[in-house]
C-alpha cells in the first residue's frame, strides 16, 4: 500500500512526474493500493473514501473538509514544514490549530487504511503530510510494517527545535519501521534529531531504539527512468511543440530553467544571474535565450503570492534593461508543459540551469542528463545544495546565493568545448543509469520488508548531522 498526498491519475502520466510514474510502476509489479488527497475540498463533513480498480491497483482517495484543507495542507504541511524543513524559518508560519487539524488528517487517513490492511501488507508512506501517520496507525493497533520516505530535505536539529511541536512528531517518525531520505546529511539530521531532542538510542546498524520500539534509518535516493524518459526527448526532438521553439530561437543558445514556483527553487537568483551575465559578459547579448517554465504553485499561500510578484517585475525589468526590438533575453512562462514536450525542450537547451536555494533531490536535474543527445550534450549548471548535486558531480556547481558566481559559471557552460560537454555528460548519465526510479523502489521496499527486531536493516553508518557541524 502507498500512502501519498495526491495520487496518480488512473492511467494518466501525461503530466505527471517522475515520481508519479516511478510509484505507478511499484504497484502495478506487485499489486496494491494506493491512498490519498482526492484533490477535492468539501463544505462540512466530507463522504466516506471512494475507490477505484485499475489492473492491479486500487485507488482509494478522501476529500477533504474545507477548514481541514486550510489547516493540514494550507497551514502545516506547506506554511509550516516546508519552510521549515528547507531552513526558510522567516517564512514559517505556525498556529496551533494548523498542528492539530493536521494530526486529524492524519488520523483520518490512518482509519480509513486500517480498514483497507490486510496483515501481511506493507505501508510506504510518502513525504511530510504525514509524519503522524505511522503513530496513528499504532494507536488503531496496526502491526504491519511502515516504511516512511521523505521527498525534502530534513533539517538539522537546531532548526527542528524551532517548531512548536516536534519532540511529538519526531517520536511519532519512531512509530514507522524505516524511515528513508533522499541523502546522507538529511539522514544524519533525522538521527540526530531522534537522538538529541527525545532520546532515542543507537543500537547500531542504522538503527534506533525510542521506548519499545526500533526505527532504521537508511538513505534511498530518488532516481529516474533514465533510459525511458532518453528515449522521449528523443523522440519528442521532432515534434511540433520542439519544433516551434526551436525555430524561434533563430540559433540562439536555450538556457532552460523548469521549476514549481517555489521559494525554494532559487528563482530570484536565477534571474539576477541572467542579468548578471548580459551586463558583465555583454558578447552574450543576443546570443542567448533564457527559458523558465514555472507553473504557479500553492498561489493560495501568501508567501508564494509576494514572490510571484516578486518574479513578475524582475523579469519585466530585466527584459526592459537588455531586449531589443526584435529580441528578448527572458522568456517566462507559468504554464504546465505536457512531459513528453518538456523532454523535448530539455533537450534542446544547451544549458539547464537548476539552482535552488536547498532542494530533497531535484528531478529537472536528472531529467536535463537523460535528455541530452550523447553526440552534443548540454551543460547542467547545479546548485550545491540540492540533493542531485551528491550524485551529478561532473556538473558545473554552484551557490545558488552567489549572483557573479553563477553568471561565471553560465559563461563557462556556454563557451564550453565539446570533448569537456561530453566527459561531464558522460560521467553524470552513467550514475543516473545505475541509480534508476526502480532500483530505488526496490532498495527501499526490500530494506522495509528486511526490519523488524528479528532481522534489522544495515541501514547506513550515521554519525553526526553535517548541516549542523
Ligand atoms: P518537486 O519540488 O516538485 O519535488 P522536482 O524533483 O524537480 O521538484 O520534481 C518535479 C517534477 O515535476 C519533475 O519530474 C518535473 O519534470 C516536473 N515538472 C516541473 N515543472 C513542470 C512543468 N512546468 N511542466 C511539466 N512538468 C513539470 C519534490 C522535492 C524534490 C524531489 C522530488 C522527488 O521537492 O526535491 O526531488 O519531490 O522526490
Amino acid at each position: 500500500m502507498i500512502v501519498s498526498n495526491r495520487v496518480g491519475t488512473p492511467g494518466g502520466t501525461r503530466t505527471a512526474g517522475g515520481l508519479v510514474v516511478a510509484l505507478q510502476d511499484a504497484l502495478r509489479d506487485r499489486g496494491g493500493v494506493w491512498v490519498g488527497w482526492s484533490g477535492e475540498t468539501v463544505q462540512g463533513e466530507p463522504g466516506p473514501a471512494k475507490s477505484l480498480r485499475r489492473g492491479r491497483i486500487t485507488y482509494v482517495t478522501l476529500d477533504l473538509a474545507r477548514e481541514a484543507y486550510e489547516a493540514f495542507y494550507a497551514g502545516f504541511a506547506n506554511g509550516t514544514l516546508w519552510p521549515l524543513f528547507h531552513y526558510r524559518l522567516g517564512l514559517i508560519a505556525f498556529r496551533r490549530r494548523d498542528l492539530e487539524g493536521y494530526l486529524a488528517v492524519n488520523e483520518r487517513f490512518a482509519r480509513t487504511i486500517a480498514e483497507l490492511l490486510r496483515p501481511d501488507d506493507l505501508v510506504w508512506v510518502h513525504d511530510y503530510h504525514f509524519l503522524a501517520l505511522a503513530a496513528a496507525l499504532r494507536r488503531l493497533g496496526v502491526a504491519n510494517r511502515l516504511g516512511f520516505f521523505l521527498h525534502i530535505p530534513f533539517p538539522a536539529p537546531e532548526v527542528l527545535r524551532a517548531l512548536p511541536g516536534h519532540e511529538r512528531l519526531l517520536r511519532a517518525l519512531a512509530d514507522y519501521d524505516l524511515l528513508g531520505f533522499q541523502t546522507d546529511s538529511d539522514a544524519r539530521c533525522a538521527a540526530e534529531g531522534l537522538e538529541r531532542l527525545v532520546g532515542a538510542e543507537a543500537v547500531g546498524e542504522g538503527r534506533w531504539r525510542l521506548g519499545e520500539r526500533i526505527v532504521a534509518v537508511g538513505v534511498f535516493p530518488v532516481g529516474i527512468e533514465t533510459d525511458g524518459f532518453a528515449r522521449l526527448a528523443a523522440r519528442a526532438a521532432d515534434g511540433p511543440e520542439v519544433s516551434r521553439l526551436a525555430e524561434s530561437l533563430a540559433g540562439r543558445a536555450l538556457i532552460l530553467g523548469v521549476d514549481r514556483l517555489d521559494y525554494s527553487k532559487g528563482l530570484l537568483g536565477r534571474l539576477q544571474a541572467i542579468a548578471e551575465l548580459l551586463e558583465r559578459r555583454p558578447q552574450w547579448r543576443r546570443r542567448i535565450t533564457f527559458l523558465q517554465i514555472a507553473p504557479v504553485s500553492r498561489g493560495e499561500l501568501r508567501q508564494y503570492r509576494a514572490l510571484r510578484a516578486e518574479l513578475d517585475a524582475l523579469a519585466g525589468r530585466t527584459n526592459a534593461r537588455f531586449a531589443d526590438v526584435d529580441w528578448t533575453p527572458i522568456r517566462w512562462v507559468n504554464r504546465n508543459v505536457p512531459r513528453a514536450v518538456l523532454a523535448g525542450y530539455l533537450r534542446l537547451a544547451r544549458v539547464g540551469f537548476v539552482t535552488p536555494l536547498r532542494d530533497g533531490m531535484n528531478l529537472v536535474a536528472k531529467e536535463y542528463v537523460a535528455a541530452q543527445d550523447p553526440e552534443d550534450p548540454g551543460v547542467l549548471v547545479l546548485s550545491r545544495l540540492a540533493g542531485a548535486a551528491e550524485e551529478l558531480r561532473s556538473a558545473v556547481l554552484v551557490d545558488p546565493l552567489d549572483v557573479e558566481g553563477m553568471a561565471e559559471a553560465l559563461d563557462a557552460a556556454l563557451a564550453m568545448p565539446l570533448d569537456e560537454r561530453r566527459a561531464r555528460w558522460a560521467a553524470a548519465i552513467a550514475v543516473l543509469r545505475d541509480h534508476t526510479a526502480a532500483r530505488w523502489r526496490m532498495r527501499f521496499l526490500e530494506a522495509l520488508e528486511a526490519t523488524g527486531p528479528a532481522t534489522g536493516t544495515a541501514a547506513g553508518v550515521l554519525t553526526r548531522c553535517a548541516a549542523a557541524t
